[in-house]
């Protein structure tokens, strides 16, 4: 892992991949077969693709009973507690519909309605989290949204992960489908035979999945397009360095293009962390994944006093902050932009992505300068509601009618007077 001395500006290598004119082609004939042939071509290219042939796609009772089955039993509990943590945090992001009223008679107000549908994509591979399950649904949930269904890539078994089943039964989903890439996102988008289309496809997946998603976008809502997960560590002297190392292969073991940062103060700490990862890595079993991480996107910068390193960070907007220094907590005013901020050594990424409550999906690439975390109202939408009484359009009705025309819009203008002429003086 490389040390940089902090000078100007800092930028760090991120990974964004917006796929080649072949993928884009590819995914534009999935989406375009299975608006023409439904579950036939749902199922075809699952067979070209997952290299399996079913009959039905649609997860059985049956199969969610067997993944309880096959589960260690002291993990159901675990799984369990942390959805109530997430149902609990989600649930203080309620927004309430509210009304106003004024002296002349107006009522104003915003209504608050949940989408009617919703689709979680999980991907296949090891990258199907239980976690993510959560993390997707829960918040749907807590927003009122009456239908949520769940897809992801079977394996060659034709099944879905044990974990995966459990954890979308628990945050309640009623619907899960055994279908993933492009053809997932089409199904869900514009809906087959079998699968009735949603309103908003959310949830990661391949350069596949977020081009399909990419397109569908305008006929559905999407989430953002997620990036390689990232982390920033930003820690003085008092930091251990075990510690430090530890949480940055946490997040290098996701993917070889995840990044990993420390900035800090310290040089002999950054010394330690550079020699801890590499001794870390040693041991772990995606060693491969997270060396190349390291070796690639990695980086400890050191910076001269903690003010150049908030400097930094802030110029980072890393999508994960862990603030390992003395006074961490003061430190929270000047950080600006982090998609989610982890504060003290006993706040390690790992306690966020399971267990806290906060959602873990959250804005990669320098978005959360201006994009916040996956939260209940990504699942709602609001209605304006605008009630005048006789007297407020009174009141109002002749600068209506001038605003009206200053525009040219005579029929605007009209459609107020018309009541305007009828009061009685
Ligand atoms: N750190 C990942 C989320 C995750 N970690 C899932 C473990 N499982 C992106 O925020
Ligand atoms: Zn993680």
């Amino acid at each position: 892992m490389k040390i940089v001395k902090v000078s100007g500006d800092v930028s760090i290598k991120r990974s964004v991949d917006s796929g080649t004119e072949e993928q884009r082609e590819a995914v534009k004939k999935i989406i375009a077969d299975v608006r023409r042939s439904g579950d036939a071509a749902v199922i075809a290219y699952t067979e070209k693709f997952d290299l399996v042939s079913l009959s039905s796609l649609k997860v059985k009772r049956s199969e969610i009973e067997d993944a309880y089955e096959e589960m260690n039993d002291s993990l159901v509990p675990i799984i369990q507690e942390a959805a109530n943590n997430i149902q609990s945090y989600h649930a203080k992001q309620q927004k309430n519909s509210w009304i106003t009223t004024e002296e002349n008679g107006t009522i104003l107000g915003q209504k608050v309605t949940p989408l009617d549908s919703v689709g979680v994509y999980v991907p296949g591979g090891t990258a199907a989290y239980p976690s993510s399950v959560l993390m997707n649904v829960i918040p749907a949930k807590v927003a009122g949204v009456k239908r949520i269904v769940m897809v992801s890539p079977p394996g060659e078994d034709g099944k879905l992960p044990a974990g995966v089943l459990v954890a979308a039964d628990i945050a309640g989903v009623e619907e899960i489908y055994k279908v993933g890439g492009a053809q997932a996102i089409a199904a869900l988008a514009y809906g087959t035979e079998k699968i009735q289309p949603v309103d908003k496809i959310t949830g990661p997946g391949n350069i596949y999945v977020a081009l399909a998603k990419r397109e569908v976008f305008g006929d559905v809502d999407i989430d953002m397009i997620a990036g390689p997960s990232e982390i920033t560590v930003l820690a003085d002297e008092s930091a251990n360095a075990d510690e430090i190392a530890a949480d940055l292969l946490s997040q290098a073991e996701h993917d070889m293009r995840a990044s990993s940062v420390l900035v800090t103060t310290s040089s002999v700490l950054a010394e330690e962390v550079q020699r801890e990862v590499t001794a870390q890595l040693a041991s772990l079993p995606r060693k491969e994944i997270a060396q190349k991480s390291i070796e690639d996107f990695g980086a400890i910068y050191v910076a001269s006093d903690l003010q150049e390193a908030i400097e930094v960070v802030n110029q980072l907007a890393p999508e994960h902050l862990e603030i390992v220094t003395e006074n961490a907590m003061e430190l929270l005013g000047q950080i600006r932009h982090a998609g989610a901020i982890f504060i003290g050594r006993y706040s390690s990424e790992p306690v966020g992505d399971y267990f806290a409550g906060p959602n873990h999906v959250l804005p990669t690439n320098g978005t959360a300068r201006f994009s916040s975390p996956l939260n209940v109202e990504d699942f709602q939408k609001k209605s304006s509601i605008i009630a005048y009484s006789e007297r407020a359009l009174r009141e109002n009705g002749e600068k209506i009618a001038q605003f009206a025309r200053l525009e040219g819009l005579e029929a605007h203008a009209r459609a107020v007077e018309t009541r305007l002429k009828k009061f009685t003086k």
